[in-house]
């Protein structure tokens, strides 16, 4: 059956990978599973057609014959326990695995988003500078955590499973703001993760899509970053 996701007609990362499309293109080539990509605009994630698939009116959105799923922690756990590659077999493993994707998205990501908010919509209010340090060190007491956590292991609990993918999709996300590297340990990991052929994949599918080259071809006036950076 056709598997269809949705993703940004332009992305405003211009193909850096960090809208959410790529975490599922990763877990799709990781299951090894060929999928299509309807490319919707900001305008039409909002209208009727799309908020039948999303009710928040994002993207991705997942459709498998009469399936359709939003929220990308679901669609990944849909495919990893439909496909091989993404879960371990032993229940007990299993478990753990299924307890990192939601700590990456319910612990390590919310810190993270914050951030992005404080940086980007919040950097021309009065209090923006007294708070950034705040915000910042939230960021690194999680990453202490994980950090410590993760050691000198190569991933979260023995072989990679969704729990790193999702984990590394998270952590990616502040590679701009240099705290990622004050971890050496976690900076190897999203490496590693990156390094990954079925990751080198989804990033190169969404970067033929959204590079600035390809974007300078179809006119650029779509960068304007109005929406939502969540
Ligand atoms: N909890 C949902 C999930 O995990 O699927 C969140 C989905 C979500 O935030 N989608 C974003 C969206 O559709 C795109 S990924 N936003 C439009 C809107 O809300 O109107 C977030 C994102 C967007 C852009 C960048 N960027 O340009 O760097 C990075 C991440």
């Amino acid at each position: 059956m056709t598997i269809t996701i949705t993703a940004f007609e332009r992305s405003p990362d211009r193909g850096k990978g960090l809208a959410r499309d790529t975490r599922v293109r990763w877990a799709l080539e990781e299951a090894g599973q060929p999928y299509e990509v309807r490319f919707v605009s900001f305008a039409e994630m909002k209208a009727p057609g799309h908020l039948a698939l999303h009710p928040f009116g994002q993207i991705p959105t997942y459709e498998e014959g009469s399936l359709s799923l939003f929220e990308t922690g679901s669609i990944i756990l849909h495919l990893a326990e439909q496909h091989a590659g993404l879960l371990p077999g032993d229940r007990d493993a299993r478990a753990r695995a299924i307890t990192w994707m939601f700590a990456a998205l319910n612990t390590v990501e919310p810190p993270i988003l914050e951030l992005t908010t404080a940086k980007i919509f919040e950097a021309d209010k009065p209090w923006s500078e007294e708070r950034l340090p705040l915000v910042k060190d939230r960021v690194r007491a999680c990453l202490d955590r994980l950090s410590a956590r993760l050691s000198a292991a190569e991933w979260l609990d023995d072989a990679f499973s969704a729990g790193d993918l999702l984990m590394v999709s998270v952590l990616l996300r502040l590679r701009m703001s240099g705290i990622l590297d004050e971890y050496q340990n976690l900076a190897a990991y999203v490496a590693r993760g990156e390094a990954r052929p079925a990751y080198i994949r989804a990033f190169a599918a969404q970067f033929a899509v959204n590079a600035p080259s390809t974007l300078d071809r179809h006119g650029a006036n779509a960068l304007r970053c109005s929406q939502s950076q969540g």
